[in-house]
């Protein structure tokens, strides 16, 4: 299929893996670190949701407490990833590792400190650290005396974390995303969405759509300040979004069903619009007025978005959705009607239900060009499968390598036929690690297995999976050798 002729991912492409802080440092109450919104969830299980609780609570479970404990193991985990050959490693910093209630004045040195040492071993072994400032982990403190992000304040919160990390590593970190799959709150179940996102909980009698567009209003506010703040620091940083990317399909070649998916592509994507385009889509602005939302949005915001907008478009994909027209939508194509997806008869599913969709790679990396004309990234790729530890300690992940196998042969197409300007890849969860949706560990997208599960079984011993020493060759072929 490939021909040398029109291969075409360049010298520099950077290959790595990606995780968040919450998923896999551990560490959660120590050297400083206050209390994240991730340390007041549950774990649950495939179809259980993880509760959220009213603070840490005695007796409940925690998968990210502990997580990996990667806060003290990483020299160790960077090692093993320099073997494979990355070239890059995404990650997160934890913002109640820096500040840890949020609304302090001064930062948590013991936080930045560790920062530092991490970043150094990275680059010790010329791995370049890519780096989200907030990944589903705000300081829980915020949540308690603002309301997380319902309150315009956390735009300065989160630029007072931005200017102090910029500072801090601006000769160490290159490429920077602000907030991680901004539009995940578009979902139709906004309830747990909305506190992993924004920090926020709806009370009894509010409406969690509208909470979500104005969280998103001060989110985009804030990342257009953050990307300005951090271009005036080091005016060679990448700064870029980070979107979940799930391509919405119509379910048929029947006009209502096209025009459906259109609308429902629309909500998912506003997020992007605004960070790129430095402006709010036409029907968002109309959408708005018709639900009389009230929005706290003012014109001096609005040129803040036109005077931040963002440098790439990083995003994750792990599948594709559909949805099909039906007689009771309304003229205005509301928000609910368009999540309510329907299964494609033509896609596999993986355990949890995520349909995969190679093609649909491909696919995305198109229309995000024809709509934002940007570099794009791939910060998320990969499939939580349930692995096997074999007695002589080998894991056989056939499955996951045919998955991402598949979705770089996707990639390289969009590289080599379509003109995609993509900086790097990195496959999610590289080294086994707290699922964001479940809380399970027994969820795993690692090529390094860890030992630790669900059912509270842990050594943390690490083992290097089949699809480690494939991911290897991959790297070192340049993405040639997908064998
Ligand atoms: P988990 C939903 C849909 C697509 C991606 O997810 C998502 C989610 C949220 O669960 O999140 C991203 O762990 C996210 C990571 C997360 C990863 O995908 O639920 O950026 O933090 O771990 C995989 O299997």
């Amino acid at each position: 299929m490939e021909n040398s002729k029109t291969f075409s991912l360049n010298d520099h492409f950077l290959w790595g893996g990606a995780v968040a802080a919450h998923q896999l440092e551990g560490a959660w109450n120590v050297d400083g670190k206050g209390i994240s919104i991730a340390d007041v969830m549950t774990q649950g299980a495939n179809g259980v949701e993880r509760k959220i609780t009213d603070g840490v609570l005695d007796g409940e479970n925690y998968p990210n407490h502990e997580a990996i404990d990667f806060y003290h193991l990483y020299p160790e985990d960077i090692k093993l990833f320099a073997e494979m050959g990355f070239k890059c490693f995404r990650t997160s910093i934890a913002w109640s590792r820096i500040f840890p209630q949020g609304d302090e004045d001064l930062p948590n040195e013991a936080g930045l400190k560790f920062y530092d040492d991490l970043f150094d071993t990275c680059l010790k072994y010329g791995i370049k650290p890519v780096i989200t400032l907030s990944h589903f982990e705000m300081p829980y403190h915020l949540v308690q005396v603002y309301g997380g992000w319902r309150n315009r304040k956390m735009i300065g919160f989160f630029t007072k974390f931005a200017r102090v990390v910029f500072e801090r590593y601006k000769d160490k970190v290159e490429y920077w995303m602000t907030f991680n799959e901004i539009n995940n709150q578009t979902s139709y179940d906004m309830t747990f969405s909305l506190f992993t996102n924004s920090g926020i909980l709806a009370k009894t009698g509010e409406d969690p759509e509208k909470l979500m567009y104005q969280a998103g209003h001060y989110e985009t506010v804030a990342s257009a300040l953050a990307v300005q703040i951090g271009h005036q620091i080091n005016p060679n940083f990448k700064i870029g979004a980070m979107i979940a990317m799930i391509p919405i399909y119509p379910a048929s070649s029947k006009p209502a069903d096209i025009f459906k998916a259109e609308k429902a592509m629309q909500i998912r994507y506003w997020f992007a619009d605004v960070q790129v385009n430095g402006r709010y889509p036409d029907w968002l602005v109309k959408y708005q007025q018709n639900h009389h939302f009230d929005l706290d949005i003012t014109l001096a915001d609005l040129d803040v978005l036109k005077s931040g907008p963002v440098d790439y478009l990083g995003f994750s994909y792990y599948m594709s959705a559909s949805v099909a027209a039906s007689e009771s939508d309304e003229p205005e194509y509301g928000y609910k009607e368009n999540h309510k997806f329907v299964k494609n008869p033509y896609l596999a599913a993986s355990d949890w239900g995520w349909q995969i969709d190679p093609q649909g790679l491909r696919y995305a990396m198109n229309w995000l060009n024809d709509r934002y004309h940007l570099p794009q990234f791939i910060v998320e790729n990969g499939l939580g499968a349930i692995d096997q530890l074999e007695d002589d300690q080998t894991i056989h992940d056939a499955y996951r390598i045919d998955y991402l196998r598949e979705h770089i042969r996707q990639m390289e197409l969009a590289v080599a036929y379509d003109g995609i300007n993509l900086i790097g890849y990195t496959p999610w969860g590289c080294i086994d690690l707290v699922s964001a949706g479940t809380g399970q560990m027994d969820k795993r997208y690692g090529f390094i297995y860890v030992d630790k599960n669900d059912a509270g079984h842990s050594t943390l011993k690490r083992y290097k999976k089949d699809s480690f020493y494939w991911y290897k060759k991959v790297i070192q072929s340049n993405g040639r050798d997908l064998d």
